[in-house]
Parts: C-alpha cells; structure tokens; sequence
C-alpha cells in the first residue's frame, strides 16, 4: 500500500518538475514567469519542496526567546518547528511533531516552558529534544534514546534566527559573518525587544509579494507615508542614482565611517544584500513625521541620523535598520495565493513603552506600506489569474531587483531539483 502511494506521488511530483523545469528552461530572462509558478497548486507544493524546505529562512529574533525555556514556532507550510532556547543560552530548533503519535506539541506562537509537553499523551522532551518520560506503559524494549525530537537547522547571528529544514543547507557562514558585523552597533542580539508586531495574510503568491518588494517603480504611486523617509534609490549602485544622491551617500558615509559603523554594499549572489542607505530629507526614521520613533537609540548608536541598514535575505525577509528603531519582515506561505508577512517594529531593551516610543506611532508608516503592496499583490494576482495574462517585461533600470529575485529563484529551482541552471536561456 504505502509502495503503491508513494509510487503515484512521485509520478505526479516527477511530471510538474519536468513541466516546471522546462517552463524555467524557455522563460524570457527578464519577463515576469509564466502563470502556473504564481497560482497553480502543484507549483506551489514544488516551490514547498525546493524553495522553502531547501533554503535558510529568516524565523524570528533571538530578543523574542532571551531566556532558558522561552520559544517560537512557526509553520513552513505543512512543517511546523519550534524554536526554543536552551540550558546555557542555546537555540535549539526541532519539528514541532511528537515522536509518539506525531501530535504537534506547541500551539502557542511563543511561550515558556521548563520541558516540552505533549499535550496528547505528555511525553515529556528536555529543551535539547532528548525524550526524559513516554509514560510507564511502552513495553520493557523501549529505548527512550530513539525517540528524541527530529532537530531542524538553526543558525543565529547579529539577533537574527534562521531555520533550513535540510540536512544540507546551503552554506551561509559568510553571510552570516557580515550579519553580524553589520549589526553589532545596533545591538539587536542582546539589547533589543520587540515593541509592536504584527501579521497580515495577502492574498497573492508569495513571489509576488517578493517583487513587489524588490522594486520601487511602485512607491511614487503607492506609498505618501514611506515616502516621507525612504529613497527610492535601492543603494549606491542603483543605475538610477543622481550625482546629488551619490554625494549625499558620501557625506553620510563619512559620518557612520566617524562612528564606526558599516555602510559598504554587501552582497552574497542575489540571496543577500546588506546595505546602509541615506533616509531623505531631514528624515532619520520611517515615522510620519520622520522624526526618531524612540528617544533611547539602538545598541552603541550615538547619533539618530543612521540613515537605514537595509538587509535582504531571499526567499523571505527584508529589514530596515535605523538609528532608534528596527524593521524586520518575514514572509511565509500559506498556499499558492496566500502569503503571511509579519512585521516586527523592535527598539532598545531598555525604551520604556509609553515614555521613550509609542507603539502605535512606531508601526504607522510600515502598517500604511503593507496594506498599500498587499492591495497591489493581490490585484497582481487577480490580473495574472486571467487567460489574458501573459508574462511582461521588468524595466532594467526600476525593476533590476525583481529580475535579479526571479533569476534567483529560477536558478534556485534547477539547481535543488537537480538540474543544471546553466541550460537556462
Ligand atoms: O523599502 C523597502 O523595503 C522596499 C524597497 C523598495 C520598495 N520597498 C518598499
Ligand atoms: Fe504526543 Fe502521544 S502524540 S504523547
Ligand atoms: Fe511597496
């Protein structure tokens, strides 16, 4: 029986890669893809299977779980994980799946515990995963050892949790280095915390909510209040920068350079970027009056005008780093038009809520942002869903970021199906 099922499965799976692989292998290079890899289902399982449960993924922050027995879950499609710190100051990540009957074992999106629980029978898991208690009724045979947590990958670096639910993830370690050398003065590994959050389900396929990021041909049209802060230029490199903004960069550069604070382009392929970019005109924050959004700045940060670190980690985060207040996003799929994007606004440990920040002044200008891209992803979507739709042309010089997204993915998609991305036009 279980011969003959996993037999179908794979003659399915084995048909949608081929047709997937050849529709990557015959797209246009710089047109947006072909309408199946943005609503069809079997597509959508296949970017589960190479994309989101192949490549790291940003999680949370290590601020969220600062003690012993704190955790996290979160669901990669039909995976979930929990991610929990443990004796000594580790962060552990296991699937959030008992060894027993396969109950999950934590509901809660955070939480504390001194074991894990589970809430079907209570088996009983020490924060490394090993299983301490399976009832007394298991027989003379069972050997506890056996049955511990199944451990997800998990690398911390500068306050930032990734997961990658492969036994051979790809390698991060430089990436991750910067990370952390780009973040030390903000101090988001030990003295930030989460001041607001929040969630919002779009109803459009995940990339689509990546290009609508990447790009900023939009923002003129979309987005007054982000506007008030944000440049439109993507950084220093952008084949649309003036000579006026180049040397405004300069001047800004020579400031964060007096303070010792990295700036320079960083880039890791078109997985990872890490910039530090100017805020325009007299803004040194994404508020609504551009204003700093909390009085107690961030980490060793001496001066609010740190203009923004921006960091994309593909295939599901982008941030914006200031002097006084942090932006962190996370993207995860919910199904093939069904996207989850969660915002975190984070400042200094110490800020006190009412005195040095107001919440809801912090969130304004991204909360007004996200509901702006999520109107559009999903008219996006509903356009694509026609049989009029036909993939279109991204502009090389506003929508360079989306092209480079796409190529990634397509590249991404061979190589974890085990094709070779070279055969691509
Ligand atoms: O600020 C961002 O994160 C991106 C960059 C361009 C448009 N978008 C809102
Ligand atoms: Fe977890 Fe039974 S399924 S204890
Ligand atoms: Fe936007």
């Amino acid at each position: 029986m279980d011969l003959i099922a996993s037999a179908g499965a794979d003659d399915v799976t084995r048909g949608v890669r081929d047709s997937a692989a050849a529709m990557l292998y015959s797209r246009d290079r710089n047109f947006s893809l072909p309408q199946p890899f943005y609503n069809d289902t079997r597509l959508f399982a296949l970017d589960m299977q190479e994309i989101f449960q192949k490549e790291w993924l940003f999680a949370g922050m290590t601020c969220e779980i600062p003690k012993k027995g704190n955790y996290l879950t979160l669901e990669i499609g039909d995976n979930p994980v929990i991610i929990v710190r443990g004796t000594n100051g580790q962060v552990h990540a296991f699937h959030n799946v008992c060894r027993h009957r396969g109950s999950r074992l934590c509901m809660q999106e955070r939480g504390k515990v001194a074991k894990l629980v589970c809430p079907y029978h209570q088996w009983t898991y020490e924060l490394d995963g090993r299983l301490l208690f399976a009832g007394s009724d298991m027989g003379e045979n069972f050997d506890l050892s056996e049955y511990g947590l199944k451990p997800v990958q998990v690398r911390t670096a500068g306050g930032y949790i990734f997961i990658c639910l492969s036994d051979n993830p790809p390698a991060v370690d430089d990436f991750l280095e910067t990370l952390e050398r780009y973040l030390e003065p903000s101090g988001l590994a030990d003295n930030a915390k989460v001041a607001v959050e929040s969630s919002i389900v779009e109803d459009a396929n995940w990339k689509l909510v990546i290009e609508n990021n990447r790009e900023c041909y939009h923002c003129s049209g979309a987005h007054p209040e982000l506007l008030g802060s944000l440049m439109e230029f993507d950084d220093t490199e952008d084949p649309r920068a003036t000579q006026e903004y180049k040397d405004l960069v300069a001047r800004k550069q020579a400031e964060w350079s007096a303070c010792d604070v990295p700036f320079e382009v960083a880039r890791f392929g078109s997985r990872n970027r890490l910039t530090r970019t100017p805020l325009s005109g007299e803004a040194v924050s994404m508020t609504m009056d551009g204003k700093p959004g909390s009085k107690k700045l961030m980490g060793r940060m001496t001066s609010t005008d740190m203009g923004s670190l921006r960091i994309l980690h593909l295939p599901n985060s982008w941030n914006h780093i200031m002097g006084d207040h942090a932006v962190v996003f996370r993207v995860l799929p919910l199904g093939p038009q069904k996207t989850m994007v969660t915002t975190k606004w984070l400042v200094h440990k110490d800020a006190v809520e009412g005195v040095d920040y107001d919440p809801e002044e912090l969130r304004k200008v991204w909360d007004a942002t996200n509901d702006q891209d999520r109107r559009l992803a999903e008219e996006n979507q509903r356009g694509i869903n026609s049989i009029a739709y036909q993939p279109g042309p991204y502009s090389e010089t506003f929508e360079f970021g989306v092209i480079d997204f796409v190529n990634w993915y397509a590249e991404r998609m061979l190589d974890n199906m085990g094709r070779s991305p070279r055969l691509q036009l």
